[in-house]
């Protein structure tokens, strides 16, 4: 999986390259991570599976971000280097927003311990009685700023927005990002998956214009539930990852050592979830 090009950035999953000026090249690899470490195993086909979901979300999407004068960055999912085929992305290149840009549907994780905490999630305050998985009586929007290397990303307010980007632009990160959700949310539910709550990261284009950008609605940027089973009130089974973190689990890993190898039972499994969900949504055969 090796690109002729400069490379500007690798996550924990995906690296980006220089594709000229006004262009870069999003690759998505095949790593995949659990309980903050990149496992030793990857997973085949996951980086093509979430890409090409990437990609058919953005089409989906399109609508929603053209009713705000918005667009999305994908350029091309085809004109790529033969050797990252239907594993990257072309895409425009923006100036980022510095804001992780989240919206929940449904109480989990960070959103749960604030709301133990506070009673609300953000400026939102929140009926009594909610549980770790609960549906929220509207979705809310709850932006981080991306943390140095290695540290988890920091839940910012609202009024944070408005210092980093003003006023005008933070009001339309949220009001965007809750219609993405929302739209989003709706398309999984129909396919038997509960979208709990999704991460956007946008961009302004050279002529102001607000971008989407990233990878979207993949099930590393979002909290994915196999809908026939959602029952709030413990932690959720993750669509994805959970025969992964099961077999971890079990397998006496003290999470501080590197992680040990997958069985290949728990890597075919895997990997048929991540088919899965892409033809589940997408109604399209994964090739
Ligand atoms: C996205 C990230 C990844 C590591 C920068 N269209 C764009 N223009 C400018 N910058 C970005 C994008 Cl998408 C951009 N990231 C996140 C992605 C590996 C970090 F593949 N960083």
């Amino acid at each position: 999986m090796t690109v002729d090009l400069p490379l500007v950035a690798r996550g924990k999953v995906r690296e980006i390259y220089d594709a000229g000026p006004e262009q870069l090249l999003l690759v998505a690899s095949d790593r995949i991570s659990a309980y903050d470490w990149v496992l030793p195993t990857p997973i085949p086909d996951k980086g093509k599976v979430l890409t090409q979901l990437s990609v058919w979300w953005f089409e989906q999407l399109a609508p929603v971000l053209a009713s705000f004068g918005a667009s999305h960055h994908l350029v091309s999912a085809a004109d790529v280097p033969a050797s990252v085929a239907g594993r990257a992305m072309l895409v425009r290149r923006l100036e980022m927003q510095p804001v992780e840009c989240v919206a929940r549907g449904y109480l989990s994780g960070g959103g749960t311990k604030e709301y133990e905490r506070t009673g609300s999630i953000r400026d939102v305050a929140l009926p009594a009685g909610l549980v770790e998985g609960s549906q929220l009586p509207e979705p809310v929007f709850t932006p981080s700023t991306k943390a140095e290397i290695g540290e988890h990303d920091e839940p910012i307010d609202f009024p944070r927005v408005v210092q980093l980007v003003g006023a005008e632009r933070a009001e339309q990160l949220r009001e965007l990002t809750l219609a993405l959700y929302r739209r989003g949310a709706e398309v999984a539910r129909e396919a038997g998956i509960v979208l709990a709550d999704t991460k956007f990261e946008f961009g302004v284009a050279p002529d102001g214009g607000l971008v989407l950008g990233d990878e979207v609605l993949t099930p590393d940027s979002s909290r994915f539930w196999p809908a026939d089973t959602w029952s709030p009130g413990s932690v959720q089974p993750s669509y994805d990852k959970q025969f992964v973190r099961d077999w971890l689990t079990s397998s006496g890993w003290d999470r501080v050592s590197e992680p040990p190898e997958l069985p290949d039972d728990v890597v075919a499994a895997t990997r048929e979830r991540y088919v899965t969900a892409y033809e589940q949504l997408t109604g399209r055969r994964f090739a």
